[in-house]
């Protein structure tokens, strides 16, 4: 390895080491409760997937903003996914959901609206059809 080849693998462990630093620090607003606190959810929601159906509580999901909400997710039979979006289809966050497992999420949403739910893993020939529209109301 000679000296420019070094300095270029020095280069990279730098960026390597700056972007973990980054990314896993506080200065990223929900790493803050994400990695290094752990709030108490103030509400907890099951989801229950399976058969290509993705099964919410029927009197819906109502969260205020600021409060933690853990989302608990199951699968009785393939690996789905749990993927919340905006109204402008845009993602707000997402899970695997492994069959086996209870799949946690906590999540503070820090905006009014009103959410979709969607399965963000490709499942089989049904996956598409996936979606629960106006699924996550969200109130000050
Ligand atoms: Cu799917």
């Amino acid at each position: 390895m000679d000296k420019e080849e070094r300095f270029w693998l020095g280069v990279l462990a730098v960026v390597f080491l700056l972007v973990n630093v980054i990314t896993l620090s506080p200065l990223v607003p929900w790493q803050e409760w994400m990695l290094w606190s752990r709030p108490t959810p103030d509400q907890t929601v099951s989801v229950e997937f399976g058969d290509y159906e993705i099964g919410l509580p029927p009197e819906g999901v109502e969260v205020q903003v600021g409060e933690f909400v853990e989302f608990v997710a199951t699968s009785s039979d393939v690996t789905y996914g749990f993927g919340v979006f905006r109204q402008d289809g845009t993602m707000v966050f997402q899970m695997q959901v492994v069959p086996g497992h209870e799949n946690r999420m906590v999540w503070r949403f820090d905006e009014t609206g009103i959410y979709d739910v969607r399965s963000t893993e490709y499942s089989g020939p049904r996956h598409s059809d996936m979606l629960v529209v106006d699924a996550i109301r969200v109130s000050p």
